[in-house]
């Protein structure tokens, strides 16, 4: 597909500007599986398009049914719902719905706490359930593998209803009266994305239909289901599209009052889009639950009163400041245990743990390592059982399967491919990590995968105009399986630049080819933007934004990364792509050469070229410490040491200096990383005796370094 894509882009130079714009946007189209002028035509206006059938569900009618009656009959009805940002939404969708169908009803709900409680129906919360005396209990984004939890609440009397969109176990059969979840293989209905908030909203819809009310209007209950659809991960496409681009349009007219204070008070003069749900709705809603107090969040979406809602929204602040801080503490100190395991204990997978971190913050760390190795993560936290763990994984690797394989030494678990939790004793701890590693050894990442993410595509500066960015946005709104797309561009000429934001990001005018200027923004740029200079060339990966403030579009870049236009050399070109197929082929460099055509005299390494990185870093670590990106400053030794050097090398000499304790490094993010130098390291290794060094070198890659 990239392929197809890329030969397009090359024939665009020979066709008119506008044929060109043509082809690019449907190489986009076709980069998402949409081939024929139908399905593209749909992607394209999904505010068009159509909800499926809320009845196609085979349990729905049933379920609307016996809610109907139970309403009628002013029962006791509890939702059971989950702690998590989906969880959330799905409880407030069903318990508005309900009130205001009958607003005599009793209805109330009850979420597990994240600390004590655990996901789900459990021995505890069943009790405390039936001590509540409901008729019905409705559960959402949760139930559909508690069987046992659910047969003893059918058993004591209760009725209950099961909405979820979890992966079943199908080796047993859910004993609640209905169930509703696209992920079972009978559910009749025909897409399986939704979330727990999506089968939420499909309810209310099938009830608002079942008892012919057309008094409800279901617009708040879409925004909260596009919440929990974004924040939980799920693909943007089909339905979840239609329902995203929706609530994106009348989010700041029809959202309950609680999500529209949430978005005057964060992110009042830009558009809502998916990314303020799943970047500032989402963690401040889930930081409720992690931090175990869920009042402030539930209070924030069901409440209407704006008194209430405000004190919800500033108690729910401070948790999300908390929740930062203790992450950023538990991430320093996995780095900290990470930089000490061999390559070999951390190349396929990473397993940590430590008993003083927050059960309800791992999970996140876990995603941030994941991003920050690209390979799959799983970070423990003590519990009572002994250790939690919450896993997240990287490319196509099938978490849930790994821990399958280790199951003989966990206490529980559960999750998807993607994110799972587990809970092992503390002396098996070490059995199950040994066997993770080994099965991730056995299972790596499919390497197209990540290829596929890498690939760019080089865009010709005549198709960059307005008409082109503001096009673009027909592809929003972004998310999983619909990533925002990004291009790179050759040859831009540094007109001008100057920092921004208290000094932190740095804001920029390029020239074009046809001598068009065009505004770009280089956020955490600061340290380097010494390395700049006026009329430089540069390559660079953006996004193309067409933005809103205060009412004005404009297009402007956003710079992704650097990449250094004098040189055709796909070192240079795409340094990022060259060092993940180096680290996925565990560190070989003859695959690399073959693979994309390149000369090994390219990446081998001298002393000289050691020793001016060492003497750059004494005298620049004060830029350094605060952030830089691998390419530019490969591009600025090769200026100012007269040196040859490039991104590899740069990066395979940084990987000794650490190793030998010189230095401390970290990423920032994929682009970024910072260094400063390690005045307390106690004893230093040679050079020579470090992995990198050896490994290099077992590959004839170390010129002139005498022992
Ligand atoms: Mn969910």
């Amino acid at each position: 597909m990239t392929q197809s894509f890329n030969r397009k882009i090359q024939d665009a130079a020979e066709v008119s500007i506008s044929e060109a714009e043509e082809m690019c946007f449907s190489g986009l189209l076709e980069a998402r599986g949409l081939y024929d002028a139908v399905a593209q035509a749909e992607f394209l206006d999904p505010l068009s398009g159509n909800f499926f059938d809320p009845f196609l569900f085979k349990d729905m009618l049933l379920t609307c049914e016996i809610i109907a009656e139970s309403l009628l009959q002013q029962e006791k009805i509890i939702v059971y719902g989950d702690y998590d940002c989906d969880g959330l939404t799905a409880t407030a969708i069903v318990v508005r719905l309900l009130r205001k169908l009958n607003t005599g009803a009793d209805v109330d709900y009850m979420i597990p706490d994240r600390l004590k409680d655990g996901y789900g129906l459990t021995e505890k919360t069943v009790n405390l359930l039936i001590a509540k005396q409901p008729d019905l209990v409705i559960t959402v984004d949760c139930g559909i593998n508690d069987y046992q939890e659910i047969e003893t609440l059918m058993q004591a009397g209760i009725k209950v209803i099961v909405t979820d969109h979890h992966q079943p176990d199908d080796a047993k059969a859910n004993q609640a009266l209905t169930v509703l979840n696209p992920q079972l293989a009978d559910a009749g209905y025909p897409f399986t994305g939704l979330s727990g908030a999506g089968v939420a909203f499909k309810l209310a819809q099938a009830l608002v239909q079942y008892l012919d009310n057309d008094q409800i209007d279901l617009a708040p209950a879409l925004c909260l289901a596009a919440v929990g659809t974004v924040a939980d991960s799920m693909p943007l496409e089909s339905e979840n599209r239609i329902l995203v681009a929706l609530a994106v349009s009348v989010f700041r007219q029809k959202a309950s009052l609680g999500l529209r204070l949430i978005a005057e008070k964060i992110n009042n003069s830009a558009k809502i889009d998916a990314s303020f749900f799943s970047y500032s709705i989402g963690p401040r809603l889930n930081a409720a639950g992690r931090m175990g107090n869920i009042t402030p969040a539930i209070t924030l979406l069901l409440s209407d009163e704006l008194e209430e809602i405000e004190k919800s929204l500033t108690e729910l602040e401070e948790l999300n400041d908390q929740r930062k801080e203790l992450e950023q503490q538990i991430y320093s100190e996995a780095i900290m245990q990470i930089d000490k395991m061999s390559l070999k204990e951390k190349q396929n997978m990473i397993v940590i743990a430590d008993e003083k971190w927050h059960t309800g913050i791992v999970g996140i760390v876990s995603s941030r390592l994941v991003e920050h190795y690209s390979v799959p993560v799983i970070t423990f936290a003590g519990s009572e059982e002994g250790l939690q763990g919450s896993a997240r994984s990287a490319g196509d690797f099938d978490f849930l399967a790994a821990i399958d394989s280790a199951s003989e030494y966990t206490v529980n678990y559960g999750g998807h491919i993607q994110a799972a939790g587990v809970t092992v004793e503390t002396e098996k701890y070490p059995a199950f990590r040994k066997r993770l590693l080994d099965y991730a050894l056995a299972n790596p990442i499919k390497k197209s995968d990540i290829e596929e993410y890498q690939y760019q595509y080089v865009l010709p500066h005549s198709i960059l105009t307005e008409d082109f960015a503001k096009r673009l946005t027909l592809l929003e709104p972004y998310g999983q399986k619909n990533e925002k797309p990004s291009f790179v561009l050759e040859n831009l000429k540094i007109e001008q630049w100057r920092t921004v934001g208290q000094g932190k990001h740095v804001s920029l005018t390029l020239r074009l080819e046809d001598g068009r200027l065009v505004s770009a923004i280089a956020f955490n740029a600061q340290s380097f933007s010494r390395l700049f200079r006026q009329n430089d060339l540069v390559n660079l990966l953006v996004n193309v934004n067409w933005q809103e403030w205060n009412n004005r579009f404009s297009m402007q870049l956003q710079v992704l990364d650097w990449v250094v236009p004098d040189s055709d050399n796909l070192i240079w070109q795409d340094s990022a792509r060259i060092e993940n197929t180096y680290q996925l082929d565990n560190q070989q460099i003859d695959n690399l050469l073959n693979m994309y055509g390149l000369d090994k005299k390219q990446f081998e390494i001298s002393n000289d070229q050691i020793i001016a990185v060492t003497k750059y870093i004494q005298q620049y670590v004060g830029e350094l410490e605060k952030g830089f990106n691998i390419t530019l400053l490969a591009r600025a030794l090769v200026r100012e040491m007269q040196l040859f050097i490039n991104p590899f090398i740069l990066t395979r000499i940084l990987s000794m200096l650490k190793e030998i304790g010189f230095i401390e490094s970290d990423k920032i993010d994929k682009n970024n990383r910072r260094l400063r130098i390690n005045h307390h390291a106690n004893e230093r290794k040679s050079i020579q005796d470090t992995e990198t060094w050896q490994n290099l070198n077992a590959q004839e890659l170390m010129l002139n370094v005498k022992r």
